[in-house]
C-alpha cells in the first residue's frame, strides 16, 4: 500500500501514524529507525540508494516529511532545525528588493528575523492587520512576492481569512505562506484552503512533548519545493535524526492530543470569562471572539467538527504587574515561554516571547497572559488559575 500520496482515502488518524513509516525493509522494525549517520557507501563513484550524505537527506528524515506532507494535504514536506530555519530557508527564496506583507500579529522571533535580519540584505516587510482584507490588497506593491501570517496569530489569535487572502494575492500571482503552528493541520489545512506554503514550529504542537525543537515547510508547488529542497541543503538548518525521530513519535498522538487541548482551552475560556479578575479573555471558540464565526468555519477537525485549539489569552484587571503576578503564581501552568506540550503553560508575552516587538507598531498590552492549555484534568487547570488569579 502506497500511504504516501495526499489523495489516499484514509484517514488523518491513520496518515499520521503510518505514511512514510512503513516497517524497515532490513529488519521489520514497526517504528522507524534513528538512523544516526553522516554518510552512507557507495557501491561505485557516485553510485548510492538515494542517500549520499545526511545534510542532504536522511531516512529518517525523510519519513518526517513525508508524513508532514500526507497530514497538511501537500505533496512535498521539508524539515528543519527548528521554525525560525524554516522561515529563515524560506526567506532565501527571495532576494534584494522584493517586498513581503506581513499580518501585524506574528510570533516575536519572526519578526525580529524580518525587521532585523532580513532588512539588512534589501528586503522590504509591511505590517498589515490580514483580518482586513482591503488593508492587506492596499499594501500590495509591484514587487510584492509572499503574503505571509499565521491564523490563529501569536499571541492575539487574531483569525485571518486563509481563502480571502490567497484570492487576493492570486489575482497578483503573489505567494502564500501561512504559519500553522497554533492550529495544526488536524485543526486547519492552508493548502486546501488556497496558500502555497504552510509552515510549522514542530517544536510546539506537532512534537507535542516539550522535547525536541524543529520547523517544516509543506508546499504541493513543484517548482517551489524544488528551489526550497535545494536552500535546505545549501544553507544546511537541517533537524538531526533523533529530532525528526521525535516530532514522528509526536505526530501519531496529535489528534488526540488536539481534541484534549481544545476541550480543556475552551472549557477554561468560558470559565475565565465570567472570573472577576479577568478584564478580557482571547479564544476563537467564544462566540466573543470578533472573528469566532470565521474560525467556526476554518478551524474545523478531519471529524467535521469544529475545534479552536489550546492557546488562550487574557488580559487581568491590574494590568502589567497583575499579569506578572499571576504568571509567577501558578503551580501546575508552568511560566515558561513555548506551548504544545502536554503540559500546561503561562507566559506574559510582553515580557517574553514579545520582547523583540516592544516600541514597535506590534507591541503587545503588558498585561496579556497568554495560556497554552495542556492535556491535563480541566479541574485541576482551574483551580490552578483561580488561585493565581485570587492571589492578585
Ligand atoms: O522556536 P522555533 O521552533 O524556532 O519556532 C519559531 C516560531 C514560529 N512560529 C510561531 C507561530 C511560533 O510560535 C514560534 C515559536 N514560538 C514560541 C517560542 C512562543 O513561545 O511563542
Amino acid at each position: 500500500m502506497n500511504l504516501s500520496s495526499p489523495s489516499d482515502s484514509i484517514q488523518f488518524e491513520t496518515r499520521a501514524i503510518h505514511v512514510g513509516q512503513e516497517p524497515d525493509a532490513a529488519t521489520g522494525a514497526v517504528i522507524t529507525p534513528i538512523y544516526q549517520t553522516s554518510t552512507y557507501a557507495q557501491s561505485a563513484v557516485g553510485e548510492h540508494r538515494g542517500y549520499d550524505y545526511s545534510r542532504t537527506d536522511n531516512p529518517t528524515r525523510t519519513a518526517l516529511q513525508e508524513c508532514l506532507a500526507s497530514l497538511e494535504s501537500g505533496r512535498f514536506g521539508l524539515a528543519f532545525a527548528s521554525g525560525m530555519a524554516a522561515i529563515s530557508t524560506l526567506l532565501l527564496f527571495f532576494k534584494k528588493g522584493d517586498h513581503i506583507v506581513v499580518a501585524d500579529d506574528v510570533y516575536g522571533g519572526t519578526y525580529r528575523l524580518f525587521q532585523r535580519v532580513f532588512t539588512e540584505f534589501g528586503m522590504e516587510f509591511t505590517f498589515v492587520d490580514m483580518t482586513n482584507a482591503a488593508a492587506t490588497r492596499a499594501a500590495i506593491r509591484p514587487n510584492t512576492r509572499l503574503l505571509w501570517l499565521e491564523t490563529p496569530t501569536n499571541p492575539l489569535l487574531k483569525i485571518i481569512d486563509i481563502a480571502e487572502i490567497s484570492a487576493l494575492a492570486h489575482e497578483k500571482h503573489i505567494l502564500v505562506g501561512v504559519d500553522n503552528t497554533f492550529a495544526t493541520p488536524y485543526l486547519q489545512r492552508p493548502l486546501e484552503l488556497g496558500a502555497d506554503l504552510v509552515m510549522h514550529s514542530t517544536t510546539k504542537y506537532l512534537g507535542g512533548h516539550s522535547d525536541v525543537v524543529g520547523g517544516a515547510i509543506v508546499t504541493s508547488d513543484a517548482p517551489l519545493y524544488e528551489r526550497l529542497k535545494f536552500l535546505q541543503n545549501a544553507a544546511g538548518a537541517v533537524p538531526s535524526p533523533f529530532d525528526c525521530w521525535l516530532v514522528l513519535r509526536g505526530l501519531k498522538t496529535l489528534a488526540l492530543r488536539m481534541e484534549r487541548h481544545s476541550e480543556n482551552a475552551l472549557r477554561l475560556a468560558q470559565w475565565l470569562e465570567r472570573h472577576p479578575q479577568v478584564k478580557r479573555v482571547i479564544y476563537p471558540g467564544l462566540v466573543s471572539h470578533p472573528q469566532h464565526a470565521l474560525a467556526r468555519l476554518q478551524m474545523v477537525s478531519p471529524r467535521g467538527a469544529p475545534l479552536y485549539g489550546g492557546m488562550i489569552s487574557f488580559i487581568a484587571q491590574g494590568g502589567k504587574s497583575a499579569a506578572e503576578k499571576i504568571a509567577c503564581a501558578t503551580k501546575l501552568f508552568i511560566l515558561a515561554e513555548s506551548l504544545g506540550g502536554v503540559e500546561s503553560l503561562i507566559e506574559v508575552p510582553a515580557a517574553m516571547t514579545h520582547m523583540s516587538v516592544a516600541n514597535s507598531p506590534l507591541a503587545v498590552d503588558a498585561g496579556l497572559v497568554r495560556l497554552s492549555a495542556g492535556v491535563e484534568h480541566v479541574y485541576d487547570l482551574m483551580a490552578d488559575l483561580d488561585q493565581a488569579l485570587e492571589s492578585v
